[in-house]
């Protein structure tokens, strides 16, 4: 299959994704009007979606249902949103451009943006648990259970946490890789195995799904790390250089860019390994990390 077959199929599920999101975000025009305006704006009309696209990919591995699976990428996306305004707010990353328009906090103000995060983390996990998503209720339950856990404490939470604490540290790479699993890891990782979740996939197969998922969150960072340095503010819709403007740890301090790219294709070449068994049902998964690894935004 062509490159423009993949195209087409990423252009299907993002407007798929994008009208569902729509659908269930509360009206602009419903009380909390302000409030409703504002979780529309954080989350309609741009990002790639790639963590929802992931989720669609490997459920279409598992055979999963169209809409069962167009839900399950909701409410990946909707915390993923929340992380990003969470993130660009003044406590934190303090950053006035995302997507390509002003932050949520910028464009409404902080108290705003912090009940919009609050709010779509709350309609992620509504939805995950009033629609059907897996025919068996307790498949159903693992399913929030596993975004709970990947984006709590222990996985995204905690991985911003340590990202907060390391500015102006000097990380060793296992400590780095420690954090960055959980900041942006988990997250991935969740979206693959709630795909799959959709469908059918029992172990050994969902073992290997895992280690395709673990793989290619951690090469998505490392990818982001090295866009953080080389690209500019127009191609990212955010701003570029932050990371060495305010001192953070990245794959690109601590190894070069040669070398953190070199990172990524080992972390891409285990991703793919994982799928080799699938064979071409693993198609549109294997698409997908070829586009993470060689993104230019
Ligand atoms: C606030 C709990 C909390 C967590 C924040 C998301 C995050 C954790 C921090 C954002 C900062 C950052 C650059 C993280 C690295 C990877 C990442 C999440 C990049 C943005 O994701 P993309 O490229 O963005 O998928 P789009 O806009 O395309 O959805």
């Amino acid at each position: 299959m062509t490159n423009d077959d993949f195209r087409s199929w990423v252009h299907a599920h993002q407007a798929r994704i994008e009208s569902a999101l729509d659908g269930c975000l509360p009206r602009s025009g419903v009380p909390p009007e302000r409030l409703h305006g504002a979780m529309r704006y954080a989350v309609l009309g741009g990002g790639k979606r790639v963590r929802p696209l992931l989720a669609c990919a490997s459920g279409e591995l598992a055979g999963a249902d169209a809409l069962r699976l167009t839900h399950a990428a909701c409410a990946v996306e909707l915390i993923h949103a929340y992380s990003l305004v969470h993130d660009d707010m003044p406590a934190m990353d303090d950053d006035v451009l995302r997507r390509g328009k002003p932050t949520c906090h910028v464009e409404y103000d902080e108290a705003t943006a912090l009940l919009v995060g609050d709010s779509l983390q709350s309609l992620a996990f509504e939805l995950l648990a009033s629609k059907p998503l897996a025919r068996d209720p307790a498949v159903q339950l693992e399913m929030i259970r596993l975004l709970a856990s990947a984006s709590g404490s222990r996985g995204m939470a905690g991985g911003q946490a340590i990202d907060l604490e390391s500015v102006g540290k000097l990380l060793e790479l296992p400590e780095l890789e420690y954090m960055h699993i959980r900041k942006t890891g988990e997250l991935i990782r969740a979206s693959i195995l709630l795909g799959a979740h959709c469908g059918e996939m029992e172990e050994p197969a969902l073992e290997k799904l895992d280690h395709f998922a673990k793989s290619i969150g951690l090469a998505f960072q490392v990818i982001d790390d090295v866009l953080d340095a080389e690209s500019t503010t127009a191609t990212l819709g955010k701003t570029a250089g932050k990371d060495m403007k305010d001192n953070k740890p990245t794959y690109v301090s601590l190894l070069g860019v040669k070398e953190a790219r070199e990172m990524a294709g080992n972390l891409h070449e285990s991703a793919l390994d994982a799928l080799a068994e699938f064979g071409v049902r693993a198609l549109r998964l294997r698409q997908m990390a070829d586009f993470i690894v060689g993104r230019q935004f």
